[in-house]
């Protein structure tokens, strides 16, 4: 049902507020003491939502990010600035050795996609010498995903920590994190489990070998060949190589526009590799792209809500994508709000458990540009359509039950802020699908 316009506008105006609340001074927190610092993708995400309401502040979000950006190419996940005793593990347990200090893990790319969306917002005098200045630290970044993290050339692209899925504990790495050995961890307290209730958190086990991944980077010397040629875990994800075949589209919109002619064909074959590697992920007993353990090869077995980013990444594979929406209805025949994070008709479900069920509202938002892109009209209306009742109904959650729609994980989160202003409001139903 269509939101009123004067319940829309409060919300908007609520949406800004939050944007303004967790501004830290040219970057954005997600939000207050659960998460003190600045965080890659969600500063993608906010960098969309500033662009509603200050383009200028939008640009810094993402000039903040690159600051971290390591000598390699890599833009960490988290950046400290300062230690903050609310998060664990903070600085001290990552020993990143760089300035300013930060994780020494990436997360899923979605700035490039960003950048070219502001640029071509314009206006043209002052968009375009930021996203100028961006374009060659975003095809660094990009350049050292297809090196590091594809170093066989398969055109899929992996994760070495789950934290740079940046979904957490998916049911998709259960299986090759059971392998992690955690013996060698040093005790640690958590701090998330103090301000969230512990069934909406990812477990104790889970943690351990979060952490465990974390020591071997550190030990390593955050040496991005060792981790992954040696590293405990290293499973290709579908979400982060559509996020970054899409990211490579647009990154590739930019070089065009602004002239760059080596970007240009370095780019073109980063996308054919992924468009000839994709197939890798399929998964023909669950119908869907799956994540895949590159030590073992073996497949997840279920239906995460990135498998239906393949549209997103600009993918047209005919049987599989047939295949993938068939999914995509009957789930959201089950749940009330789509997309949940995990098929709700799998043992592995559980509505509440962060990456394992629950809505995100971001998710959607790639879900849905996706959807609309490839015409999928009617789909691609629900999924925004359910994104905004579930915040005009229970607020501006990290994440919601897909199933009762009640909010979960922390409140009044600038992604999720962010994501109402840039596409969830129904001021945009209008111009786009
Ligand atoms: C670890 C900040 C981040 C998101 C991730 C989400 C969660 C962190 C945590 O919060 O992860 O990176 O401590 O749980 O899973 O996607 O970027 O919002």
């Amino acid at each position: 049902m269509m939101i009123d316009t004067r319940r829309a506008a409060e919300l908007d105006t609520q949406a800004r507020q939050i944007l303004q609340d967790n501004d830290r001074g040219g970057f954005t927190v997600p939000t207050a003491r659960l998460y003190p610092y600045q965080w890659n993708w969600d500063s993608a995400f906010a960098a969309r939502g500033f662009g509603e309401i200050d383009k200028d502040r939008a640009w810094t979000e993402l000039d903040t990010l690159f600051e971290a950006q390591w000598p390699d190419g890599m833009v960490p996940h988290i950046i400290f600035r300062r230690d903050d005793p609310d998060y664990f593990p903070g600085p001290r347990i990552w020993q990143s050795g760089t300035t300013p200090p930060s994780s020494g893990y990436s997360q899923p790319p979605v700035a490039a996609t960003v950048v070219r969306d502001l640029y071509e917002a314009g206006p043209k005098e002052t968009a375009e010498p930021r996203a100028r200045a961006l374009f060659p630290k975003l095809l660094a970044w990009h350049r050292w995903f297809h090196e590091q993290r594809d170093p066989d050339g398969l055109g899929v692209i992996a994760v070495a920590h789950p934290w740079e899925s940046g979904r957490d504990n998916s049911p998709d790495w259960d299986e090759p994190m059971s392998k992690v050995d955690t013996s060698g961890v040093e005790p640690y307290e958590r701090r998330d489990t103090v301000q969230i209730h512990a069934e909406m958190r990812p477990t104790k086990v889970d943690y351990d070998r979060y952490i465990a991944l974390i020591q071997f980077g550190r030990d390593c010397g955050w040496d991005s060949r060792e981790i992954a040629r040696n590293g405990p875990f290293f499973a290709a994800d579908p979400g982060l190589t559509f996020v970054l075949l899409r990211a490579d589209r647009d990154l590739l919109a930019l070089a065009g526009a602004f002239g760059e002619a080596g970007a240009k064909s370095e780019i073109e074959a980063w996308i054919a590799r992924a468009e000839g590697g994709a197939g890798y992920l399929w998964n023909p007993q669950a119908r869907a792209y799956c994540a895949r353990d590159l030590r073992s090869g073996e497949q997840s077995d279920g239906v995460s809500s990135v498998s239906f980013l393949s549209l997103y990444a600009g993918l047209k594979d005919g049987d599989h994508e047939r295949s993938n929406i068939e999914s995509l209805e009957r789930i959201s025949r089950v749940c009330r709000y789509s997309v949940p994070s995990f098929d709700p008709e799998h043992p592995k479900f559980d509505s509440l458990r962060y990456w394992r069920g629950p809505t995100w509202c971001v998710v959607n938002e790639l879900i849905g540009r996706g959807l609309a892109e490839r015409g999928y009209s009617e789909l691609a209306r629900r999924v925004r359509g359910d994104t905004g009742a579930l915040i005009e109904n229970a607020g501006f959650f990290e994440y919601f039950c897909p199933i009762t729609g009640r909010g979960a994980g922390g409140g009044d989160f600038t992604w999720t802020a962010a994501t109402w202003l840039a596409w969830a409001s129904p001021k945009h139903f209008a111009t786009k699908d």
